[in-house]
């Protein structure tokens, strides 16, 4: 496969004014006519040919302006159909057939649990008919399915519905219309025996829309939570980003065969059933909070990517960075802010770091791609959105929102760029962002080596800030960034944030300062005490920060810091130096003796009384296995394993009863509401129940059991259930396992978080458990959710997937050949762990990279050879 290279960017020669489509609908057979009303670009070559993409296609019919063309009109190839000569101006029909009963990679039209569905971003709807599939062409559409009555009685598709009847054979058909122009890949077609959930919304210019959502009948009792996050996610767009809808129907399909989360199809969201279903008994707190995200990003979606859109792929930070943006700064309003950002920060260190630092690191615009699907990534979506909001901290909120305000009115209609974008911020604030438009094309985590003295005599505070990003594949040399760094000088004697004055210049006590050299000094006057820094205030800019800080500074700075992102940060730190000393006792066989400055930072805690009880969870929360991974130069996943459970322990026998004070304090049989409050309560009662059962003692297995009976809610038993079967007490947790998985057989979603829990345990047994079920009639290779759930879970449990038979390797691998095959682009986001072999021992190495080299000798799908040939570079 050839790489597509942005360089080489061209306008289309022909735009596709009006799409007219006719589906008729078969699961072996479907037809789709094509209308196309087509225009050469002023500026193309007259004699430019017209090149159409097209895969999977069975061509019946083909004309121009009503004259059918014969074979020696036109050229096929797998990929394109090419006409060479049209006219200026001209109307293609075509008629093929596809078959979506066998397409499982889930791209184009497809079927799932017998209903027709469609995915088309990114190039997707080649699949379906023969067209300019790309984002800079844009159409209004309209649109005829016709099906069978009784198997397809629910017809959709974007915009309005205009028109409805029976045909002469019986089927029954519906025609829609959208108005608005736009690209193929916002297209969608669902149909099946689907049931609506109907709501209205009256926008802020007094227009009522029409919100549905579609579900399988057995789902009606699960849709609550998304109407009301969609209602919620309206009205903060208009009344943060002033932006209404403009349809008068608003639709969301859940399905369950989906490759990703959700797809933003104009006035149609195609759901994923894991992110858009939830009942208290069936879906946890964590579940609540992802279903209101997605519903507010895919919402968000219809400024950021639909009214304005992309130029071409390599532009798709454009509306995913922003539109990530967007539902981060709308979860962080309707929930806690500080434990949105914690959650966001804690995520983005442990994966997008690792994803930067691999072999697979890419510039959130790459400047080429194999197979573009490899590009929906961390760094596009997550990293995009870090750099979004710098720029919003960069500029403050009023120009901010003044910079998108002039970007969605100038280029409404339009497939623009991220010059477009970052250019109306540029233009509304007067800020040179030249330099800062390098956070687009410079793969890799910047570093920034920070060092402070304090001047006594002179009451100056010095802080040297460094930076360096580390060479990446493909860019050895990396520019220095511009760097907003937010901080604050704690007094070491008041606890409070001295006033920062810069060049004489009072600045406030918080403020934002800016690295833009390779080195920098600032020096800071009239500083009256000795300060701790605290350095990059909710962490202002996506990068790894060095600082030479002791445990005394790092548990000053838990305890007095005015940023509760720092403070958290500042216990993480102190956690990870003790674990530190706990990885290097363990890799020596030396005896483990835990850290008391780090239990006696956690009896402050624990005895506090701070009022965010969901910020207090986080705090008490160790970072994860993968976090420290990301810290060692080489990774030990038996000596982290070790060291972090004997920080657990440790901390549970010091502090037991306190953790039991604190779980019996936040115990509650109100009904479940997923409120702020209440899941606020829940994390911090289940926090303490996990250092409790981390003794595994009867009192601590008694809780956990009897919080798994009352079966209040799935979060409560979901966690109880977890501890239990993570815990060495199979006594207890097997009969519990047993009878989760028979009362929740028929639930396709509670199946999948009952595969993740008996994969994710640490015992030794798991391999073999996931090898088991495997054959369970629940599990199935041509379902993603439960790919994820079972084998993409079992990868992330370190201890068990990197066991030093290479077994968990091979067996991620076997799964990766069978569903190249299947889903290209499940297998390619599935061999993720196998990528960065770099970072693991000589050992696994070997065996990581045999692996990959046996994947290599298969025939492989584009996205596969792409993923396998940049690990083994
Ligand atoms: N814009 C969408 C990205 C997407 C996708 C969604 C579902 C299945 C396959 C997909 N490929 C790309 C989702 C979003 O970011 O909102
Ligand atoms: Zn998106």
């Amino acid at each position: 496969p050839q790489p597509v290279y942005l360089s080489d960017y061209q306008p289309p020669a022909y735009h596709v004014i009006h799409t007219e489509l006719t589906f008729d609908l078969d699961p072996t057979e479907t037809r789709v006519k094509a209308r196309l009303t087509m225009q050469r670009h002023p500026s193309a070559d007259a004699a430019a040919p017209l090149v159409l993409d097209g895969e999977h296609l069975s061509l019946r019919a083909l004309a121009i302006d009503g004259q059918a063309l014969s074979d020696a009109d036109y050229q096929l190839t797998d990929e394109t159909l090419t006409i060479t000569r049209v006219p200026a101006a001209f109307t293609l029909e075509s008629d093929v057939a596809i078959s979506p009963s066998s397409n499982t990679a889930l791209e184009g039209l497809y079927q799932s649990n017998g209903m027709y569905c469609t995915q088309c971003e990114a190039e997707g709807f080649r699949r379906i008919t023969y067209y300019p599939d790309r984002p800079d062409v844009m159409a209004t559409f309209k649109v005829t399915v016709i099906g069978d009555a009784q198997k397809e009685p629910v017809l959709l598709a974007n915009g309005n519905p205009v028109e409805q009847g029976t045909r002469e054979d019986g089927r029954h058909f519906v025609t829609w219309e959208d108005p608005h122009p736009k690209p193929c890949y916002l297209f969608a077609l669902v149909a099946g025996d689907l049931q609506k959930v109907e709501d209205h919304f009256t926008t802020m210019s007094g227009r009522d829309v029409t919100l549905q959502l579609w579900v399988e009948k057995e789902n009606l009792d699960k849709t609550d939570h998304a109407m009301a996050s969609l209602k919620r996610a309206m009205r903060w767009d208009e009344e943060t980003y002033g932006r209404e809808y403009d349809l008068d129907l608003f639709m969301i399909v859940a399905v369950n065969d989906f490759n990703m989360g959700a797809m933003e199809n104009k006035g149609l969201n195609i759901f994923n059933s894991a992110a858009v279903l939830t009942h208290p008994k069936t879906a946890t707190d964590a579940a609540f909070q992802n279903v209101e995200g997605i519903v507010a990003h895919e919402y968000f979606h219809n400024w950021s990517g639909n009214r304005v859109t992309c130029r071409d792929w390599f532009q798709l930070s454009l509306k995913e960075g922003f539109t990530v943006f967007r539902d981060q700064c709308f979860s962080a309003d309707t929930n806690s802010a500080p434990v949105k950002r914690i959650q966001d920060v804690s995520f983005f260190r442990t994966a997008q770091f690792a994803e930067d630092a691999g072999p697979t690191a890419h510039p959130i615009r790459p400047d080429h791609y194999i197979e573009i699907t490899n590009f929906y990534t961390l760094t596009i979506y997550e990293k995009g959105a870090e750099v979004v909001r710098m720029l919003r901290n960069l500029l403050g909120w009023e120009a901010f929102r003044r910079g998108s305000d002039l970007y969605f009115e100038r280029f409404d209609g339009q497939a623009v760029t991220i010059e477009d974008f970052v250019g109306c911020m540029a233009e509304v604030s007067d800020i040179d962002l030249s330099q800062f438009m390098r956070w687009y094309s410079q793969a890799g985590t910047p570093e920034i080596d920070a060092h402070g003295e304090y001047d006594y005599a002179n009451a100056e505070y010095h802080l040297t800030l460094r930076q360096r990003t580390p060479a990446t594949p493909g860019q050895p040399d990396k520019q220095p960034l511009h760097i907003p760094v937010r901080m604050g000088l704690v007094g070491t004697k008041s606890g409070q944030d001295l006033t920062l004055t810069l060049d004489g210049n009072k600045i406030g006590k918080d403020a934002v300062i800016h690295l833009t050299d390779d080195e920098q000094t600032f020096i800071f006057t009239e500083v009256a005490e000795a300060p701790v820094p605290s350095l990059l205030r909710d962490f202002s800019a996506p990068v790894k920060l060095h600082f030479p800080y002791s445990r005394e500074d790092l548990a000053f700075l838990l305890t007095h810091d005015s940023d509760g992102f720092n403070r958290w940060d500042a216990g993480q730190r102190l956690a990870l130096l003790a674990l530190d000393d706990l990885i290097a006792a363990h890799r020596n066989g030396v005896e483990k003796v835990m850290d008391n400055r780090v239990i006696e930072a956690f009896r402050l805690l624990l005895t506090s009384s701070m009022d965010d009880k969901a910020v207090l969870a986080e705090m008490l929360t160790l970072p994860s296995e993968a976090y420290i991974a990301e810290q060692q130069p080489i990774v030990d996943v038996d000596a982290i394993h070790a060291a972090r459970e004997f920080v657990r322990q440790s901390l549970a026998l010091a502090l037991r009863d306190e953790f039991l004070a604190v779980y019996k304090a936040n115990v509650s049989d109100a009904p479940y509401a997923p409120t702020p409050e209440q899941m606020a309560q829940r994390s911090l009662k289940n926090v303490a129940l996990a250092y409790l059962m981390s003794i595994e003692d009867d009192e601590s297995v008694a809780l956990c059991e009897a919080q798994f009976a009352t079966d209040h809610n799935m979060t409560d038993v979901r966690h109880a259930l977890t501890l239990l079967v993570h815990s060495d007490r199979d006594d207890v947790s097997a009969p519990a396992l047993k009878a989760f998985g028979e009362a929740w057989a028929h639930d396709p979603l509670v199946m999948d978080q009952w595969f993740t829990i008996q994969v994710t345990r640490p015992q030794p047994d798991v391999l073999e458990r996931v090898e088991y079920l495997m054959q369970h009639p629940a599990f199935s290779m041509k379902n993603p959710n439960k790919v994820r759930a079972l084998i993409g879970a079992f990868a992330q449990n370190r201890i068990n997937f990197h066991r030093l038979d290479g077994k968990g390797y091979a067996l991620l691998a076997d799964a990766v050949i069978e569903l190249n095959r299947l889903n290209p682009e499940i297998a390619a986001r599935l061999i993720t762990p196998l990528t960065r072999w770099q970072r693991f021992d000589e050992t696994r190495q070997q065996l990581m990279r045999a692996e990959l080299e046996r994947i290599k000798r298969e025939p492989l799908s584009s996205n596969v050879f792409e993923v396998v040939e940049k690990a083994l570079a």
